[in-house]
């Protein structure tokens, strides 16, 4: 066992029943002419995260952890689309609608890739996801059961969308979690910073959060 300090308290986890998931940081939400620009929103904010992910995916792959990457996207046809969901941007720069980066939040488009610094490599998950939620309608629940995971760190975009929701999915099920601060970003701080006290508020009522350097120590410590 691992164990580090967290809040609300500390964290312990079995590395070999542990993956590591990144959550949405495509090019979509992170880069100018994507979807979270479309939104009207400062996409500056999110890559300022970009090292501490890069730092915790290597960490990752150095102990040989399993390593997930989600991406939230849409079927070209976008039958997996609600109209709820669709009808939320602007007109000409909703869910499947042209953009600098190919068509919006569609599967396969260039925008809809995960950004070349945190790129999947061979052996690594990657999960489209129509919703906010990783376990909706992406059959990752029975694939995680199947290689024994019982615990899950995050990191990515956004802390109170997807992360979160994500967390909410995972914690509901049963899986022990930990978010990382530095490796979560929102386009709004304050949200971030209310998210990150709602996950630990009640004891941990949705999981677990660390620094990234408690982690690190903590792994590398293990290693020695
Ligand atoms: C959003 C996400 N914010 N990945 N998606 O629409 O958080």
């Amino acid at each position: 066992m691992i164990r580090l300090p967290a809040r609300p308290a500390t964290f312990s986890f079995e590395p070999t029943r542990t993956a590591l998931v990144v959550i949405d940081m495509q090019r979509d939400f992170l880069e100018p002419g994507g979807f979270g620009a479309a939104l009207g929103n400062d996409v500056t904010l999110l890559q300022t995260i970009v090292p501490a992910v890069a730092s915790l995916l290597a960490l990752a792959r150095e102990q040989g952890m399993l390593v997930i990457h989600t991406r939230e996207s849409h079927l070209a046809d976008l039958s997996d689309c609600p109209a709820a969901k669709r009808e939320g941007g602007a007109v000409g720069l909703r869910i499947g609608d042209a953009g600098p980066m190919g068509r919006i939040l569609v599967r396969g488009e260039p925008g809809n890739q995960i950004i070349p610094p945190l790129a999947p490599i061979a052996g690594e998950w990657v999960i489209d996801k129509p919703g906010k939620g990783m376990f909706y309608a992406t059959g990752l629940g029975d694939r995680l059961a199947a290689q024994g995971i019982d615990y899950l760190i995050f990191a990515g975009v956004t802390t109170e969308v997807c992360v979160q929701t994500s967390m909410r999915e995972a914690n509901d099920r049963g899986y022990r979690c930990l978010l990382i601060e530095e490796a979560t970003e929102s386009y709004f701080p304050a949200f971030k910073q209310a998210t990150l006290e709602m996950i630990v508020a009640q004891g941990g009522i949705v999981g677990h959060t660390a620094n990234l350097a408690a982690l690190s120590a903590a792994m590398n410590e293990e290693q020695a």
